[in-house]
């Protein structure tokens, strides 16, 4: 064959949630297309303009290719031997003198998207022990997982919105128009949107802001950042009242009554003017989707990283479960994946023990602690403060609320390790960045993911494109940072040494084979084979009634009225009686961005910033400010200077600032990046602020102040 023949190979892109299928052609051992794989059963041959974009990390000029080690003055390339032989000396002795709650590690969201990646970090946490373990979860699902275990009995007992037989969507806090579907694996999810309506089916939205996805709505409501819980409780008050909650199948379980009790305190009437909804455009949300034959409620991004993450969280599986669309087709469902995610779940849940962390007691869940408590845990002396991190696919300065004070804590660290491609704000502050490949140059399956699909799903494809030489997989770096430190240590650390080089030598195909052979779908054989020759994803067909199963191998009883929501009514009552805030803060996501990176891809940065604050026009006025204009953007905790965007489609009281931005800190290496740099909007988002439940980070509902922003010279005095 010669350098320049083209073959097309087909892959899968791991970006975001929906896991389009691809048809990728190389050529000269370059990507030079990236098409959507029309036979796709699942994807249909649909993807977005991030897709195209994966060509460019493997020739991205500012990809790290080698480990860099930092010397005075930058980073100097050395070789994986010396890298990993220091790195595990390091740990070793920092594990010897502090302790082990002194090693942190933090997995970022890239790691749910690489099976590999995930099963070894989860060796490299249990051999290494510690309750300082974060991940982005807490910036995200975490509330959702607490959610599912209360109620189900396992955290990845995810309800999945059964999209394509729905013929009412509420969605309150998720804009699936441009993130492209979250908690719901769900490709194309505009055809699939459509369809509802084209069927006679109606779209709600409830946001803070009038998002691409309300634009496609039926109906969209304006709702007071934070408040979903006051909002959801009225809605249930009105289920009961209306007699819908009686004619549910959850009618005799556990916690009926009392449900219907404590909601009576929370009627349309008593929170409307604090959630910002008329009170019968709130009786009318329940009314209709108690109604609809077939409804969804569907909460995401919004209803988690706010104050009551958990409640809201909670409350939505309770409304659906009133209205009869808990497993019911049309309603939301248990997915049935190869691999069992919800017993693996169910069975971590019961080995890991819950903890709490040093500082502020903040809670852990399936062995972590939420990244609330990791600037703390860096900051404040005495044993068991934090003396090294392991960064697993993350950027915790730019994802992580008060991220450049954490900077700061990091760059302090005796060891800083980031496994990323790039020198980006938090690998540009480690000792060691370990480069690895990315997306279409290992092969995937979809191992969190797959209990997610808004169809059964499975499919498993290689790597289309050879890794840069200098690099090595994710999973592999995390076992070897392992064993090298172990190996250093006591006679049990070195048997758990043995322990990780022998899953090494297994290699994470052979663990997934195993899963796959004993998972909910073995009766069909499915092998990694069987899956490979397939070709494109597997169609395991619609959602099924798993309910029943799920609570039968969990041993749980549904309750729907759990103690944890029963304790939150007391504050939620308080809320009422509070005045509201004056200015909140939200965050919002574009269609050619995926969190902090991919914006060093040219493709996707063309035009205009995105990196602008969203202001009702009312607003705008009151703070002196004016379309186009450099406004100050104050918290408690920090301020930055950003370009205003004036629109009615955010609602009066809320500005909006997307979140991954702030590229032009010193020591990058992301040249794109830099050249539209922006602002991080986790600048002045306090850490402190949380869901008291769960820990997540309360990203939404931040109280702001913006002025007009002082001319730089005058700034500069
Ligand atoms: N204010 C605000 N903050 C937010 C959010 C918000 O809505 N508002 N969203 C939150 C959410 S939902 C999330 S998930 C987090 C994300 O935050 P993080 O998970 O902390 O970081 P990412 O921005 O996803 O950055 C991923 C990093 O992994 C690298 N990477 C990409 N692929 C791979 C790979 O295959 N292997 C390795 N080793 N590295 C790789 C990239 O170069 C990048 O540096 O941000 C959160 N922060
Ligand atoms: N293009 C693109 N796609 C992505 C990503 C990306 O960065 N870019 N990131 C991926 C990741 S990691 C994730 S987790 C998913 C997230 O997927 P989604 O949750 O669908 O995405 P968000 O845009 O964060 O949507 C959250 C919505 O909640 C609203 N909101 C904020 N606060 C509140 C509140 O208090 N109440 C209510 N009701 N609404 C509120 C916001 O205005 C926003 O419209 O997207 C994934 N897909
Ligand atoms: S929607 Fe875009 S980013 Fe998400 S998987 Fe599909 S192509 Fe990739
Ligand atoms: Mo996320």
């Amino acid at each position: 064959m010669s350098a320049e023949s083209s073959t097309s190979s087909r892959a899968v892109c791991t970006l975001c949630d929906a896991h389009c299928g691809l048809r990728v052609k190389v050529q000269g051992g370059r990507v030079t297309e990236v098409r959507g794989d029309q036979d796709d059963p699942f994807t249909r041959g649909h993807i977005c303009p991030k897709a195209a974009a994966l060509g460019d990390l493997m020739d991205d000029p500012d990809r790290v290719r080698t480990p860099l080690k930092r010397v005075a003055g930058g980073f100097v390339p050395v070789s994986w031997e010396e890298a990993l032989a220091d790195i595990g000396s390091r740990l070793a002795e920092i594990r010897g003198r502090a302790g082990v709650d002194a090693v942190a590690t933090y997995l970022g969201n890239p790691t749910a998207h690489d099976y590999g990646a995930a099963i070894a970090s989860t060796v490299l946490r249990g051999t290494f022990g510690g309750r300082n373990h974060f991940s982005a979860a807490s910036l995200d699902n975490l509330p959702r997982l607490v959610a599912s275990a209360t109620l189900y009995g396992a955290a990845a007992a995810v309800p999945v919105p059964d999209l394509d037989h729905t013929q009412h969507l509420l969605i309150i806090g998720a804009n699936p128009m441009v993130s492209n579907g979250s908690g719901m694996v769900s490709p194309d999810i505009g055809r699939r949107l459509r369809a509802i309506q084209e069927r006679g089916g109606r779209i709600v939205v409830v946001d803070p802001r009038r998002t691409e996805t309300a634009a496609l709505a039926d109906a969209h409501h304006f709702v007071r950042p934070g408040t979903d819980a006051l909002l959801l409780l009225a809605m249930i008050d009105r289920l009961f009242a209306n007699g819908t909650a009686a004619r549910s199948p959850f009618c005799r379980d556990t916690g009926f009554e009392a449900l219907g009790q404590a909601a009576s305190a929370f009627s349309a009437e008593r929170v409307c003017g604090h959630v910002g909804l008329a009170a019968e455009t709130i009786r009318a949300l329940a009314d209709e989707l108690g109604a609809a034959h077939r409804g969804i409620c569907y909460g995401r991004m919004g209803t988690c990283v706010q104050e009551h993450g958990t409640t809201t969280t909670l409350l939505v599986d309770l409304v659906n479960a009133l209205t009869g669309n808990l497993d019911r087709e049309g309603g939301v469902r248990f997915a049935t994946p190869a691999v069992d995610m919800v017993r693996l779940s169910a069975l971590s849940g019961a080995a890991l023990q819950p903890g709490r962390s040093r500082v502020a007691g903040r809670p852990s869940f399936l062995g972590e602690l939420p990244v609330a408590a990791l600037l703390e845990e860096l900051e404040t002396p005495g044993v068991g403060q934090i003396e090294a991190v392991i960064v697993n696919a993350g950027n915790p300065v730019l994802s992580n609320p008060d991220g450049t004070r954490l900077g700061a804590a990091l760059a302090g660290l005796p060891l800083l390790v980031c496994v990323d491609l790039f020198v980006n704000e938090t690998s540009s502050l480690a000792h060691y960045i370990l480069p690895t490949p990315v997306a279409l140059e290992r092969p995937h399956y979809p191992f969190l993911f797959a209990a997610q699909g808004v169809r059964n799903f499975a499919s498993f494809d290689d790597a289309v494109i050879s890794p840069p030489p200098g690099t090595r997989e994710g999973w592999d770096v995390l076992l070897q940072i392992a064993y090298e430190t172990l190996r250093r240590e006591g006679l049990g650390q070195r048997v758990a040494a043995l322990g990780v080089a022998a899953i090494r030598r297994l290699r994470p195909e052979r663990i997934l084979e195993a899963l796959l052979r004993v998972g909910p779908q073995r009766h069909l054989g499915l092998s990694l084979a069987s899956l490979r020759s397939a070709g494109t994803t597997v169609d395991l067909g619609p959602l099924e009634a798993r309910l029943g199963d799920v609570l039968r191998f969990t041993k749980h009883e549904l309750n729907l009225f759990p103690g944890i929501l029963a304790e939150q009514l007391e504050g939620l009552a308080r809320q009422l009686g509070e005045a509201p805030p004056g200015l909140t803060l939200i965050s919002r996501r574009t269609l050619r961005s995926n969190n902090s990176w991919m914006h060093n891809a040219p493709r996707l940065m063309r035009g205009a910033s995105r990196c602008t604050l969203e202001m009702h026009p009312e607003d705008a006025e009151r703070c002196g400010v004016s379309e186009g204009a450099l406004a100050t953007l104050s918290s408690a905790v920090g301020r930055i200077d950003v370009p205003v965007h004036v629109t009615p489609d955010i609602m009066p009281g809320v500005v909006c600032l997307p979140h991954g931005f702030g590229h032009g800190r010193a020591g990058t290496q992301l040249r794109v990046a830099a050249s539209s740099p922006g602002a991080s909007v986790n600048d002045v988002i306090d850490a402190t602020r949380v869901d008291r439940v769960s820990g997540t980070s309360a990203l939404s509902g931040q109280p702001v102040t913006v002025t007009k922003a002082r001319p730089a010279a005058s700034a500069a005095e």
